[in-house]
């Protein structure tokens, strides 16, 4: 108690302030963040008794500049924070600096989840290259350990390196425990056998990374040495120049669909951007017109769908298995048409926020979730692990089902199943398109996207707007939908939505239709609804 009360005192709360926990945990600017800390180590270790489980704490603002930072919980398997608790993390939020109030209420939370004062508690922290991460690193630390909990420091790592060390200290089918060398070796390994398992003399294209100046630029190192004989990675925006996400990054180039400052983009024909924490990943290079082009979330789908299919074909377990793709509103039309009708796969539309895609692709076999701004990975059910196990074992199948079901089983080590993860998506794109004997000219040349235009719109109270059928319809204010309705119905192939930004006070409008004129058209006619029904 001591302890906590002198933390509170050191790092008071900011007046006024009033911060939600939302798909992104916790986020601002970083100097408003101390006293956030402390609760987010009182909460872990709540949480870490709960489960009687290692929970994680990420230190991250993603994608944000450097000046910003922020905090999420990372559950026993590696998945985002159940959504029930991001309510006591509010709630803990909200109240005073006073030693007497916050134990009532974790006192309060320990009688109605159960816990006993003795129950362990053990936490992972981690955090990105921000120069504000190691002191709020520090303070979650202090605060969790004034409760006796036991932490385990990782200092630098992505986001998804946490997640997946957090699911290894859970689950004794990975060892009970992390190493970094461990998690590269299960990557490049299962890399480097599935490239042995092809009998094709082609030889890789080097690729040039964007590394947003983050995190990503260091680890990406271990691969770049692993993979030397296989494929040449060069690396830029390595933070020895420049600033973290500045003119740079998975995030600039999607937004602007424009390339990163500091890549030599002329001297490659494949480029891909990471994000500062290296959840999110982006393709692009320059085609023969001299044109920036752009491969995103929906594209990994895509890929990723037509990889494994070919090869549950291939297997002869199409028929067995439940595939599927996980989108959100903001997938281009196109793509979701072109998995439907052309590739037979079924899509499912979910809310934005990554623990949206993550739950509903628990529901296949095969789930394949992306967002379009390139955060996704590949979740495979124990069925079908024991199924594709089974199959490349079984001697009565012929050699080629056998290689197929193999594919699919060292394929399953590529991905890092607990969230997106840029490095070990990078390293699955290449592969299959190696396997697959594409470039990134043939894989955009799938299907053409819809031209589409993103607005955002200023408003007094965002939470005035509700929306329905994962965020593509509105209920309220009264009429927006109508007015929605009217104004695309004019477009042909037109399609718009608009929704409340989960991370900026903002409203956020979509509009897609034949040409980008169109789409441009229907985005500001729609917007202008929005400010005249709102403001
Ligand atoms: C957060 C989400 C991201 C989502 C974005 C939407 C996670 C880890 N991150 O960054 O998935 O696309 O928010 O932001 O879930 P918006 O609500 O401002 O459009
Ligand atoms: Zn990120």
């Amino acid at each position: 108690m001591e302890k906590l009360k002198s933390l509170l005192h050191e790092y008071p709360k900011s007046t006024n302030i009033f911060m939600g926990y939302g798909t992104a945990g916790f986020r601002a600017r970083a100097d408003i963040l101390p006293w956030i800390m402390i609760r987010i180590g009182i909460l872990a270790t709540l949480r870490s008794k709960v489960k009687r489980a290692c929970v994680g704490v990420m230190i991250t603002a993603s994608h944000n500049p450097e000046c910003d930072n922020g905090v999420k919980l990372i559950d026993p398997h590696g998945e985002m924070l159940d959504q029930t608790w991001e309510v006591y993390a509010n709630t803990l939020c909200t109240l005073d600096d006073d030693i007497n109030i916050i134990w009532d209420y974790v006192e309060t939370l320990m009688i109605q989840l159960n816990i006993q004062p003795n129950d362990e508690a053990i936490i992972g922290i981690a955090y990105d290259i921000r120069q504000s991460s190691p002191l709020l690193a520090s303070i979650v630390k202090r605060a969790a350990q004034a409760l006796s909990t036991t932490i385990m420091d990782f200092e630098l790592m992505t986001t998804p390196q946490l997640h997946y060390a957090i699911r290894c200290y859970n689950d004794d089918d990975l060892n009970g425990k992390y190493t970094e060398a461990d998690y590269f070796d299960k990557l490049c390994t299962a890399f480097q056998n599935l490239i042995f398992m092809t009998s094709s003399n082609k030889s890789f294209e080097s690729l040039a990374i964007d590394a947003a100046n983050g995190i990503g630029a260091i680890k990406l190192t271990h691969v770049r040495r692993i993979l030397a004989n296989f494929i040449r990675i060069d690396i830029y925006n390595d933070g020895t120049k420049g600033l973290l996400n500045d003119k740079c990054g998975a995030d600039y180039v999607k937004i602007y669909q424009k390339a990163p400052d500091g890549l030599p983009l002329k001297n490659y024909s494949k480029c891909c951007s990471i994000d500062g924490d290296a959840d999110r990943l982006i393709y692009f290079f320059i085609d023969e017109n001299n044109q920036f082009r752009i491969l995103d979330g929906d594209r990994f789908s895509v890929l990723f769908a037509l990889f494994l299919s070919l090869k549950l074909q291939e297997a002869k377990l199409f028929d067995d298995v439940k595939i599927g793709v996980v989108q959100t509103a903001y997938a281009n039309g196109r793509s979701t048409d072109y998995i439907i009708n052309t590739m037979k796969v079924s899509v499912a539309c979910v809310p934005t926020g990554v623990k949206h895609l993550h739950h509903k692709a628990l529901d296949y076999d095969i789930g394949i979730y992306f967002e379009a701004n390139g955060h996704g990975t590949v979740l495979f059910s124990d069925d079908l692990k024991s199924k594709v196990k089974a199959a490349s074992e079984d001697p009565k199948r012929t050699e080629k089902e056998r290689l197929a079901a193999n594919q699919i089983r060292t394929f399953i080590n590529l991905i890092n199943e607990t969230v997106g993860d840029a490095i070990a998506d990078i390293l699955a794109t290449e592969v299959i398109l190696f396997l697959l004997n594409l470039n990134l000219e043939k894989w955009l040349n799938f299907y053409d996207d819809l031209p589409q235009r993103q607005l955002k719109v200023a408003v007094k109270d965002r939470t005035m707007i509700q929306t329905i059928d994962a965020e593509r319809r509105c209920i309220a204010p009264a009429h927006l939908q109508d007015r929605i309705d009217e104004l695309v119905s004019k477009y042909p192939s037109g399609r718009a939505f608009v929704r409340p930004s989960s991370t900026e006070d903002i409203v956020r409008v979509y509009a897609e239709a034949i040409t980008q004129i169109e789409a441009d058209k229907l985005a500001i006619e729609i917007q202008k609804v929005v400010e005249e029904l709102i403001n």
